[in-house]
């Protein structure tokens, strides 16, 4: 599975009681109809990147009780990256078992504190005139791996693509790596991560991100600048919510933390998601291990040199690394403190040489 990018294959699991309603939600997919005729289980389908709105290969796997084992099925949740657990909105029973039997049974397999995302998913809203919300909200504040829940109707076709793609989208941008529920707050990790992200981008070292800052910023996570208006339109915003979001026209860290909240309130976590990739993180919001050591590739009998001019990304690293201990220095660190960074400093750029050495010796020895 690719990391940096963010982007892999998805596995898609439907689960759920007899008779609500999971294959006939594949049917429905494919065929963009409803058959009342369905086998019990549908064969596994596998749809290209380039017709599925994230493009990334997915895969969609039915489970039916009626054909398979319960070993098939402990097999088959171990290997899927998402499972939605189907239920009908009719039937008290099948809701019910989501948190009586389905999710016990899912963390009985991937253990206690797993990060398989789940999503609930009502089926038959045909038949009925109410919402069954109200029934699968104190579910989903009791089970934190649930990522969301959709109501449908494989009969109407209501919400049907919107399914797949949420179940996608929890795999490709899940919620809570980014996000506590308990605490309604950004994660410790995630504001480690944009405060590291803050500080890169905050280039004269100021405290704020000013305009041009924001606008290379942007540029590097999204390919383009942000227009002026839409830059005042986000500072505005900011200003309203986060009295201290905003100083002498720049976005402060609180402001940065602040917008990064909002996406994720308003369920658009592949921003933060698209930031925190672009700066080297994993899907557990860490540095990820190419990001650290970056592969240096010297096929057998050739040998690397240290070159005297840095390549871009040589510089860039460089740079960062630089910047990241200036601020360190400069932001009112007490004297004691700063001659702790600079030992460190001084430790860590020998065992970094060192290393480097070490690894052009036994690529270029073929080893
Ligand atoms: N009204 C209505 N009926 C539906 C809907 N989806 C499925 N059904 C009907 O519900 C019954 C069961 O559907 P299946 O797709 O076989 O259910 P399943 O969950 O795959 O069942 P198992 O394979 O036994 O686990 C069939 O008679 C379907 O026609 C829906 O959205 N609305
Ligand atoms: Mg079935």
């Amino acid at each position: 599975m690719g990391r940096l990018n963010g982007k892999k294959d998805v596995r898609i699991l439907l689960v759920g009681d007899p008779g609500v309603g999971k294959t006939s939600l594949i049917f429905s997919l494919v065929s963009e109809e409803f058959s009342e005729e369905v086998p019990p289980k549908a064969e596994e389908i596998t749809i290209p990147p380039d017709v599925t709105p994230e493009k990334v290969t997915t895969q969609i796997v039915d489970f039916s009780a009626q054909e398979q084992s319960d070993e098939n099925l402990f097999q088959e949740i171990r290997k899927s990256n998402v499972i939605c657990i189907v239920y009908a909105v009719d039937d008290d029973d099948s809701i019910e078992k989501i948190s009586s039997y389905w999710l016990p049974l899912i963390r009985d397999q991937l253990g206690e504190d797993h990060t398989i995302p789940i999503v609930l998913v009502g089926n038959k809203v045909d038949l009925v005139e109410y919402s069954s919300l109200e029934l699968i909200l104190p579910i989903m504040n009791q089970f934190s791996e649930i990522e969301t829940c959709v109501e449908c109707s494989a009969k109407t076709l209501k919400n049907i693509s919107e399914l797949f793609y949420y179940a996608q989208k929890a795999v490709l941008h899940p919620t809570s790596p980014l996000y506590s529920s308990d605490d309604r707050d950004l994660t410790d990790k995630c504001k480690k991560a944009l405060t590291r992200i803050f500080k890169l981008c905050d280039e004269d070292n100021d405290g704020v991100l000013n305009d041009s800052e924001l606008n290379r910023f942007q540029k590097q996570c999204f390919n383009s600048p942000l227009q002026s208006q839409a830059l005042e339109e986000v500072k505005n915003i900011v200003k309203r919510n986060v009295p201290d979001g905003v100083f002498d026209s720049g976005i402060t860290l609180s402001g940065f933390l602040f917008l990064h909240r909002l996406f994720i309130l308003r369920g658009r976590h592949e921003t933060t998601w698209t930031v925190l990739r672009k700066f080297g993180y994993n899907d557990r919001v860490e540095l990820d291990e190419e990001y650290h050591r970056p592969f240096l590739n010297a096929p057998t009998g050739c040998s690397n040199e240290l070159s005297p001019v840095l390549t871009r990304p040589n510089r860039n690293w460089l740079s960062q690394h630089l910047r990241l201990w200036q601020n360190a220095f400069t932001t009112g660190t007490p004297a004691l403190v700063k001659a702790g960074v600079g030992i460190a400093t001084l430790a860590i750029v020998s065992i970094f040489i060192v290393r480097f050495v070490k690894s052009i010796n036994s690529q270029s020895s073929g080893k």
